[in-house]
């Protein structure tokens, strides 16, 4: 695994992301998106996931979020797939069902280079705050995606959207934290390679 500095503009979005999947090379997470609540998420996503990470990013947020959160979740991934290099030596599989009050929401990886994702998480609010919901979904698949793995995503009960959410991304970094996690193992696959 290796640190990994992206940079990503576009004329809608301009992001700078480092990624440190050993969370030793970068020193702490620093996330400035522009929008709180995503701050919010990907904070807690690198604080439970054990990994490094920091965002700069500047989008068109007059026009709305969506470019720029998709944009982030784009580069996410793609740095994810670029620190993961040849994926010898990891874990690959990682689950978790997470808890936050009353909300449980479960994520599940592989990270063998089958870019899979499912998403059944349904939000009793549409916004939280000025953030679209529905935003999420958008985030993960991007993610999932160009980060090269399968992600499965529910959530199986739950009333308030912000505790939901927050249980999205706790799962999905315990889910990562294990699938990430070095073993002895040459590649875990029978095939010989991932
Ligand atoms: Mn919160």
């Amino acid at each position: 695994m290796k640190l990994v500095d992206k940079k990503r503009t576009t004329l809608e979005t301009k992001i700078g992301l480092k990624l440190d999947l050993s969370g030793k090379d970068l020193k702490e997470n620093i996330i400035n998106t522009g929008i709180g609540f995503l701050d919010h998420m990907l904070e807690l996503f690198a604080y439970h996931s054990g990994i490094k990470l920091q965002v700069e990013a500047k989008g068109d947020l007059e026009v709305d979020f969506h470019h720029t959160v998709e944009d982030i979740g784009i580069t996410l991934g793609e740095a994810f797939d670029e620190a993961l290099e040849d994926r010898k030596k990891i874990s690959r599989y990682g689950e978790a069902t997470i808890p936050m009050e009353e909300a449980l929401s479960q994520a599940v990886v592989d990270l063998a280079k089958r870019p899979y994702f499912f998403y059944d998480v349904k939000f009793p609010a549409e916004k939280i705050g000025n953030f679209d919901t529905e935003l999420i979904e958008e985030f993960l698949r991007a993610f999932a995606i160009n980060g090269k793995f399968t992600l499965h995503v529910r959530n199986f009960y739950g009333k308030n959207t912000h505790h939901i959410a927050e249980s999205v991304f706790k799962a999905l970094a315990y889910a990562i934290k294990k699938a990430i996690k070095l073993v002895d193992n040459e590649v875990l696959s029978t095939k010989g390679t991932l």
